[in-house]
């Protein structure tokens, strides 16, 4: 029997699963490029705590890595259902909340690695986490394409940590009982984007489909699709730092200006940022409430011991 020892968190309603143990060792190179050995020889691991009958479409993964610059408490892989996550916004939030859940860490800033730079977040005493993320930029304003059965759809495609085309004017109600109109519309974005080889920077590849929405009580709400077709139930804290970019970048929003994001399920970060050169740096504040400490088993004999493939 093999066993990892985890601990499952949500932040607005979006899952985080931190492996504290158990995985195979992934080297002390940079985080980028322990991702790529996780990646790339021991991607079972991953597919074992991620994928159904241990895992849903809906959770994201979290591996506690060794710091790998001297002044940070810790790095973090994150990965999915699919893959890997360049960062990860309720992730963080999560990781955060369990390790201040097992005493490991306090109130205070705590400076956390990932594979597309350091983070900081602070853990505030009544239990809420602001992450500085990583800076955040507009790529490309008013990209559009053509999508089979829905017509034509104008986008931005900006950098928040992950690649997202948002859009505003997409006809779709956003609400819990359209899940599967949304699904379905924001997949076709995907392929649309995919079919014409639309890209972010260097080939990054666009996983992300972010629509927004008015919302009564916040200043946006916002319907995610993640790169494993699941919709983010938290605001998305790579999402809502994209959308601050394009804010920023339209002139829709000054530095420091509070932004509240709601998501389709009603949970909210507030957002807000600072200039840093031609990027913004943004600042997302939210809360993870912990939901499990468990050991994941893995026998040898289950014939899905890795996972459901398809
Ligand atoms: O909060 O950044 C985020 C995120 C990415 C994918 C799911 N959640």
């Amino acid at each position: 029997m093999k066993r990892i020892q985890v601990i499952d968190s949500h932040t607005g309603g979006e899952p985080t699963r931190l492996v504290l143990d158990g995985f195979p060792d992934v080297g002390h190179g940079t985080m980028a490029e322990r991702l790529a050995t996780l990646r790339d020889h021991h991607d079972h691991w991953r597919r074992a705590c991620m994928l159904e009958p241990r895992g849903h479409d809906v959770l994201v993964g979290a591996l506690l890595c060794p710091a790998e610059s001297e002044d940070a408490t810790c790095g973090v892989i994150f990965f999915n259902n699919t893959g890997y996550l360049g960062m990860c916004g309720h992730g963080t939030i999560g990781v955060v909340a369990s390790l201040a859940h097992l005493g490991e860490i306090q109130p205070g800033r705590h400076r956390i690695d990932t594979p597309v730079g350091t983070v900081e977040a602070t853990l505030h005493e009544d239990g809420e986490v602001t992450v500085r993320n990583v800076p955040a930029y507009r790529h490309r304003q008013g990209v559009t394409l053509d999508i089979p059965g829905q017509g034509r759809v104008t986008g931005d495609i900006a950098w928040g940590g992950n690649w997202f085309f948002l859009i505003a004017e997409h006809g779709q109600r956003i609400a819990l009982d359209n899940v599967e109109g949304l699904t379905d519309y924001a997949w076709a974005v995907r392929q649309a984007l995919e079919g014409e080889g639309i890209t972010g920077e260097e080939g990054g590849v666009i996983d992300h489909i972010e629509l927004f929405a008015d919302d009564p009580r916040a200043d946006s709400r916002n319907f995610v699709l993640c790169p494993g077709k699941a919709y983010d139930r938290s605001p998305c804290g790579t999402g809502t730092s994209a959308k601050l970019a394009c804010l920023a970048a339209d002139g829709k929003l000054s530095p420091g200006t509070v932004w509240r994001q709601a998501s389709i399920t009603g949970s909210e970060f507030q957002g807000y940022y600072e200039l840093e050169g031609d990027r913004i740096r943004p600042y997302l504040r939210g809360r993870a409430h912990i939901s499990a400490e468990a050991t994941l088993v893995i026998d040898a004999d289950d014939p899905f011991a890795w996972g459901i493939t398809g």
